[in-house]
């Protein structure tokens, strides 16, 4: 390979690295678990430059990764999975918090306590439909920190698949 050719390859690189969206990902945090616990959801805020979808995620401590939401089932509030994803408007910030949208995390591998790091890889869906990835460390907050309703107190939810 000459010198003009690899220069023309590294170029069309970078070029393919910039044309992924901006994404933003703050505040993330995870709610802490009691022992034989099998499942919590994780909690951030994200904006982006471009519209995107989060549309799945894997971590180390947790078999199965989906992207839920909250809504009310009659009078029973449920949570179920986001199959399209997550949508996400250009320079609009999706919340994701407990009684809302999260990241679920289940089959947990092992008990999370506050303070811990779980390491999250978030892949999201651009307008030209390819995927990228995003990783963050979301730190535990103790099981009851946030007063919120929903996923709050420790109390089971009703999944729906
Ligand atoms: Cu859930």
């Amino acid at each position: 390979m000459n010198r003009k050719s690899f220069t023309v390859g590294a170029l069309a690189l970078l070029a393919a690295v910039a044309a992924h969206a901006q994404v933003t990902i703050t505040d993330p945090w995870v709610r802490g678990t009691v022992a034989a616990q099998k499942a919590t959801g994780a909690f951030m805020h994200i904006k982006a430059d471009e519209d995107v979808r989060l549309v799945s995620g894997t971590s180390p401590v947790a078999g199965v990764v989906e992207i839920h939401e909250m809504a009310m089932d009659g009078n029973v509030m449920r949570m179920r999975e986001l199959k399209g994803g997550l949508p996400i408007a250009k320079g609009a910030e999706a919340e994701l918090k407990p009684g809302g949208y999260h990241v679920m995390l289940m089959a947990l591998k092992q008990p999370l306590a506050a303070g811990e790091q779980v390491p999250l890889t978030l892949t999201f869906e651009g307008p030209d439909k390819k995927t990228f990835t995003r990783e963050v460390k979301a730190p535990v907050r103790a099981l009851g920190a946030a007063p919120t309703g929903g996923m709050g107190g420790g109390m089971p939810m009703q999944h729906k698949h």
